[in-house]
């Protein structure tokens, strides 16, 4: 029985003082206000504007939660609900209309603002740069594809730790990197809708190259912070031990993780990944110079987003030699007997993941300093959840979370480097392909009622682990 009220003497699970507690969002996922105050357009309201039907019930970037608006109410409920601190991303197509050239000063003003206010309710700001949001404008120009946008990004970033980094001391510089390159260059759920694995390395790699450059940047301005990337870390489960499926699910692993933990990390790619590039003609263009800067320029810090587990075995048919080249060449799939699910969302929940995870980073990472950045659960048609009193009595969600934590102090109590939990995510957002149809939030939003901001249950539940430190 889980109570939302627990007394410090039943707490069972303590994590450690200053343990980071809150949540984190984005940018296009929360702001709205997507055309005033001089903001230009990036690829979510260019895909909008030529693909409306994409987006689930019409609901496209332009008007998501009002936080450009409400981001005061909003700060003050996130201190209501525990939080100790808070990631949000900066829009670069407002903060540079054009992605580059002049800067919009009223975006200035706005994150100013946000920061400190957030600053004001003791509630730490953790800030990335990019969060799938490319100015159209650069896009134009191939977007990742191209190295000017990789300059565009340095200018923009280095913009960002002078006006801001005085007060803000934990930076990111992508958030899932790995997913532009699936949905964009893949996969076909991101703007620009292309398929084609040359690109995708092409444009995985400049990703990288970028991090290391933005993390070069902020180490050479002694700012006194740290800097990192966050990852959605998806652990490869094989279907057996068999040497087939172990072989599957290292592959699939070098693409999906290992691809962009290996260089963050270690400043090296991983050599299964390298030999299949090598060996299919799909190395990237490398100016010199690159790798050492990849090698010099590694993380402080990582965050670990973590939703569900993937699960692989050995092909069970020979590729077709004619279709478009795959990560799927070298793996399949594998739907586990029993798995429970996220029906929403389609995910399985698997909470061990996380401590896999961790435990991984542990032992093969150097025991990094790591929080858990993302862990969450979508949920469609929460109103069915309300009391009379209109809150969402979200158990299912307490339960995740505390399913997860559970994993999370089990990795700590065996070593683990982990600094904190930021649930996705503070209130319901605006998903991507979903709109709103999943919802993620510890805050309600009524988006038929101006956006109506109501806490649910599992908020409450929150502030009280964030208050006893433990559940
Ligand atoms: C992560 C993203 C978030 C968020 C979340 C939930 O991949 O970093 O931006 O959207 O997933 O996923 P979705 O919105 O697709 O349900």
């Amino acid at each position: 029985m889980i109570s939302i009220n627990t007394p410090i003497e039943k707490v069972h699970y303590h994590f450690p003082e200053e343990f980071w507690w809150g949540s984190s969002a984005s940018a296009t996922q929360t702001e709205g206000a997507s055309d005033v105050d001089g903001k230009g357009k990036n690829i979510w309201d260019h895909w909008y504007e030529l693909q409306p039907n994409r987006f689930i019930n019409g609901i496209g970037p332009e008007d998501t939660s009002q936080f450009y608006y409400k981001y005061k109410d909003d700060i003050r409920l996130m201190k209501e609900i525990g939080h100790n601190s808070f990631r949000l991303s900066i829009s670069w197509s407002r903060l540079f209309p054009e992605g580059r050239g002049e800067r919009n000063e009223k975006a200035v003003e706005f994150y100013n603002n946000v920061i400190n206010e957030m600053l004001a309710h003791d509630i730490e700001p953790f800030v990335n740069l990019y969060h799938f949001d490319m100015p159209l404008a650069l896009q134009k120009i191939g977007g990742w594809e191209s190295r000017e946008t990789i300059e565009a990004y340095e200018a923009y970033a280095e913009t960002c730790f002078r006006l801001f980094g005085d007060r803000v001391k934990k930076w990111f510089t992508h958030n899932e990197p790995i997913v532009p390159v699936e949905g964009g260059y893949l996969y076909d759920f991101h703007y620009p809708n292309i398929v084609d694995f040359k690109k995708a390395v092409q444009v995985a790699y400049h990703t990288i190259l970028s991090s290391a450059k933005a993390i070069r940047i902020y180490k050479s301005m002694n700012l006194g912070g740290k800097i990192g990337i966050i990852l959605n870390l998806t652990p490869s489960y094989p279907r057996s031990q068999h040497p087939a499926d172990l072989k599957a699910s290292i592959l699939a692993d070098a693409f999906f993780n290992r691809s962009f933990l290996d260089p963050s990390v270690k400043g090296e790619f991983p050599f299964e990944l390298v030999d299949i590039l090598m060996e299919e003609g799909f190395m990237p263009k490398i100016a010199e110079d690159d790798l050492q800067t990849i090698k010099e320029n590694t993380i402080d810090l990582l965050g670990v987003n973590y939703y569900q587990p993937r699960r692989v075995k050995a092909k069970d048919n020979v590729p077709n030699p004619d279709g478009p080249f795959m990560p799927e060449r070298y793996f399949d799939n594998y739907i586990m007997a029993g798995r429970r699910m996220n029906v929403h969302r389609g995910w399985e929940v698997y909470e061990k993941g996380i401590y896999d995870i961790l435990t991984n980073l542990r032992e093969n990472y150097g025991n990094i300093e790591c929080f858990i950045s993302e862990n969450g659960m979508g949920v469609e048609g929460e109103e069915k959840f309300q009391d009379e009193k209109g809150m969402i009595q979200d158990d299912y969600r307490i339960e995740f979370i505390s399913g997860h934590l559970k994993w999370v102090h089990k990795a700590l109590e065996e070593g683990s480097n982990v600094k904190g939990y930021h649930m996705w995510t503070f209130m319901d957002s605006w998903s991507w392909n979903n709109a709103y149809k999943n919802r993620y939030g510890f805050v309600s939003v009524d988006i038929n009622k101006d956006t109506e901001r109501t806490v649910k249950k599992s908020g409450y539940w929150f502030k009280n682990v964030a208050e006893n430190n433990g559940f």
